[in-house]
């Protein structure tokens, strides 16, 4: 994958203006339509069972995050993600939390074992919990990493036969076979809450609009990061309140010039 492309596919969201169908959690619904919209998408949210089948086949990608499940939302994102696969619309699932509580586990489970899923996006905990490994977690935190994240992508793509991305401090992204590793990003993502879950919806944005959502994913982790690069460095006196404002402010004003210069990406396998 070249340089070129992130542009190419970041200047396809910005025209085709992609209809992005999040059920989300309710600490980032906000930070999540206001972050699509600077990136050049359209997102809607829709809970009710009498309407997701009929958003998610119209959209041009699902993103399911279980930041604050409960079983209403679960029977829903269970309806939506049926009528996104019948109509060939990618589900992008954030499995928030799993790992913290059995309830978190189980669903997680449930909805991987019954809708097909393009990208699954976590921080490693929550991906070694799927994996069927007991990472401890804290709350929807990945708090200290341990053992080795690349072959934790390539396993648990592979075991669940989908596009694995596992963020952190560097993001690695496998289906299985082929491995990228994405080197942007800034620490200050860690200081706003909702970062990873919008990241999981930008995600989507990208799948709407390039069918190898390998190529999609690491699109849209870089540019992402770069985002949160240019940020940090214009509010660098000041703090994560800032920078949350100014990060949206990236998405929306980041150039082909800023990602040729900052990209920082390679395959590793
Ligand atoms: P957690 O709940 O553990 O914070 P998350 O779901 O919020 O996880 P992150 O892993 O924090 O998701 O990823 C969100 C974004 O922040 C990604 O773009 C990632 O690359 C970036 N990121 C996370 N940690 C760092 C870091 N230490 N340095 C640079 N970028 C980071
Ligand atoms: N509690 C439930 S969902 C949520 C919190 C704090 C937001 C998590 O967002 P992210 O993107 O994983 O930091
Ligand atoms: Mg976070
Ligand atoms: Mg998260």
């Amino acid at each position: 994958m070249e340089k070129s492309q992130v542009f190419n596919l970041l200047n396809k969201v910005r025209e085709v203006n992609p209809l992005v169908h999040n059920i989300t959690n309710v600490v980032v619904t906000n930070f999540t339509a206001n972050g699509l919209l600077a990136l050049g998408a359209s997102p809607v949210m829709a809970y009710a069972a009498e309407e997701v089948a009929d958003m998610a086949k119209i959209a041009g990608a699902l993103v399911l995050n279980m930041g604050t499940l409960h079983s209403q939302v679960v029977e829903s994102m269970m309806i939506a993600g049926k009528s996104a696969n019948q109509s060939g619309v990618p589900v992008i699932f954030d499995p928030v939390g799993t790992g913290a509580t059995p309830y978190r586990t189980e669903t997680a489970r449930r909805i991987i074992n019954e809708i097909e899923i393009a990208v699954i996006r976590g921080n490693a905990a929550e991906i070694a919990n799927i994996s069927g490994e007991n990472w401890d977690i804290k709350g929807v935190d990945a708090g200290n990493t341990k053992g080795n994240i690349r072959e934790l992508a390539q396993k648990t793509a592979k075991k669940l036969n989908t596009i694995v991305i596992i963020t952190g401090k560097d993001d690695v992204v496998s289906n299985g076979d082929q491995t990228y590793i994405v080197r942007n990003g800034h620490s200050l993502l860690t200081k706003v809450t909702g970062t990873g879950c919008l990241l999981t919806s930008v995600v989507g944005a990208f799948a709407s609009v390039e069918t190898d959502y390998m190529l999609a994913s690491v699109a849209a982790l870089t540019t992402y990061g770069v985002a949160a690069e240019m940020a940090a460095k214009r509010t660098a006196t000041l703090g994560p309140g800032s920078f949350q404002i100014e990060f949206l402010n990236q998405l929306s004003l980041i150039t082909e010039d800023d990602l040729r210069k900052y990209s920082s990406f390679e395959r590793v396998e």
